[in-house]
């Protein structure tokens, strides 16, 4: 059985992780598939979005907690270079991507999803950072990322608790944007894809490059950055064609990404 489904609709590719014997938990072997998996995306210049989901009743439960239960410090810190570097990978690359929170969002499959653009779920998902029950904390990123997105004083709460939060919770924290009956996740997701596809693609990565540069830059160096991209994209035929089309009083402009 394959545990990672790359599928492609049109410009969008929708990544199924597929380990249900574990709920998708993140061993060293999975997360090797799910790196593969992205670098075929990313090689992909046809594909404008992708959308990362879940098969069975969890989007990840979390890193695998029988492959670390036995490891040292210094095992561990070997092991979590893929974990925390996955979530780079997805975080930098040039596409936005969606996470389609399906079910369980627990620990490292949490801190996935919020390396991502976009997080959607369904009316099921629960979500949380449990790894100050098991007694360790979060190792790939939960605790520079969740503050960033929901702001301290909740992030802390739920990191020091341990504590799970159901898919409503999770929207009126802005930690998801859209909670969606499960039936209707995917077509949901598929949904803000086709939103973003349709604009230029040029502008929407320089403009993923902008927003990324947000959470780590001072706002003078990001406002420059910003300005550079916003400039470049001045050369493009994107340019020319998008606002040409506004000037014209043309509807559904088609863009060549060039
Ligand atoms: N690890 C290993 N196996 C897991 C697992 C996990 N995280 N989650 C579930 N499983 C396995 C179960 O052991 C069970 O296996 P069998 O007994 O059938 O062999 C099978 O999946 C089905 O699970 P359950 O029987 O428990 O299913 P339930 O529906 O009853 O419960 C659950 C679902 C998600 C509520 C429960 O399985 C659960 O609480 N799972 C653990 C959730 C959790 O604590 N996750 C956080 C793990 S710590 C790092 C990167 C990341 C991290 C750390 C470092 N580096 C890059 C540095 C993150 C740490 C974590 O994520």
């Amino acid at each position: 059985m394959t545990d990672v489904i790359i599928e492609k609709k049109g410009h969008t590719a929708l990544m199924t992780l597929n380990r249900p014997s574990s709920l998708n938990a993140l061993c060293e072997e999975f997360m090797s598939s799910v790196s593969g998996a992205l670098d075929e995306v990313l090689n992909d210049s046809d594909i404008y979005t992708l959308i990362i989901t879940g098969s069975g009743k969890a989007f990840i439960s979390g890193a695998d907690i029988k492959e670390m239960y036995g490891k040292n410090s210094r095992e561990i810190f070997d092991w979590s270079s893929l974990g925390s570097g996955l979530n780079m990978k997805i975080e930098t690359m040039e596409i936005p991507v969606i996470a389609a929170i399906n079910g369980y969002a627990f620990g490292g499959g949490l801190e996935l999803a919020m390396a991502c653009d976009i997080r959607i779920a369904s009316e099921n998902a629960v979500m949380g950072l449990p790894e100050t029950g098991l007694g360790v904390i979060c190792g790939a990123g939960g605790t520079q990322r969740l503050p960033r997105l929901i702001g301290e004083s909740a992030a802390r709460e739920l990191i020091f608790t341990a504590s799970s939060i159901d898919a409503g919770r999770a929207l009126s924290l802005g930690l998801v944007s859209h909670v969606v009956p499960g039936e209707r996740l995917l077509e949901k997701a598929f949904s803000i894809a086709g939103e973003i596809e349709k604009n230029g693609q040029l502008a929407v990565r320089a403009a993923k490059k902008a927003v990324n540069a947000a959470r780590n830059t001072k706002i003078e160096d990001g406002c420059l950055l910003e300005r550079r991209l916003f400039s470049a994209l001045f050369d493009t035929e994107d340019q020319k064609t998008g606002m040409g089309a506004f000037i014209a009083g043309k509807k559904n402009v088609v863009f060549k990404n060039r």
